[in-house]
């Protein structure tokens, strides 16, 4: 049997260690509350960070897809734009051609090609009404003239007194051509057209210069010329 006295002094320090082993236990329990209250409050703080870079990555996401929208349509309005002006050139190109005879160049036999017409420096007396149906008898007109170009053509093939397209039978001093294109070039000698007496309402080429003259168109004139469209 052991002491009293020794059994309660046992008692006591087993009471003693475990008080102190609660009190360890408590302040562990107080630092893990701690902890746990700082990692909620970090959690927090990420959270908030969180939903910010949320907001900010939706908000790039709208740009984005601003910004490529609006890059895809700048592309489709250029490109376009580009076939447009591809169409164009291309018809211009065609034009030119044209233009220079370079497409449609191709005359009957005695008949002279310039640029896209085909002209006939038709010879022998006549008077201007029997120069305008003898163009017709050839599938032609009486020429018109609509450039310095075309002129300087006429002027060097047409050595006589050269009857064309240009009159004003219908209302003295309004001259239209014949083929009803317009009259938007004009190459009188100086002090003409003057509708010299008894009436002067065609138009003749003078042979050695080409200078335009209005005469009576009952007059005979060696010359007479006559135009039509070249084929391609
Ligand atoms: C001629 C005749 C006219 C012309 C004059 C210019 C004399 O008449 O060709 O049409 O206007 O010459 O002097
Ligand atoms: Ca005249």
């Amino acid at each position: 049997m052991e002491e009293p006295t020794y059994v309660v002094s046992q008692v006591s320090k087993d009471l003693e260690r475990h008080k102190s082993e609660q009190m360890a236990q408590k302040s562990e329990a107080a630092q893990l509350l701690k902890k746990i209250e700082k990692i909620q409050a970090e959690q927090k703080s990420i959270k908030s960070h969180e939903s910010e870079l949320t907001r900010y990555l939706e908000g790039l996401g709208a740009d984005l897809s601003n910004l490529k929208s609006q890059s895809l349509n700048e592309r489709r309005a250029a490109s376009d734009s580009l076939e447009r002006l591809q169409e164009e050139v291309a018809k211009l190109w065609i034009e030119l051609k044209i233009a220079n005879g370079s497409v449609c160049n191709t005359c009957p036999e005695k008949w002279i090609n310039f640029q896209r017409k085909c002209y006939y420096f038709g010879e022998g007396a006549q008077m201007w009404i029997q120069a305008k149906y003898a163009c017709n008898d050839l599938h032609a007109q009486l020429v018109s003239i609509h450039s310095p170009e075309e002129q300087d053509f006429l002027s060097r093939h047409a050595k006589k007194d050269s009857w064309t397209g240009l009159q004003d039978l219908d209302v003295e001093g309004e001259f239209i051509w014949l083929d009803g294109s317009p009259v938007d070039y004009s190459n009188w000698r100086p002090g003409e057209p003057n509708n010299q007496d008894p009436g002067e309402n065609c138009m003749m080429m003078v042979g050695s210069s080409g200078q335009w003259n209005d005469a009576f168109c009952r007059s005979q004139l060696e010359g007479w010329v006559c135009q039509q469209l070249a084929t391609c």
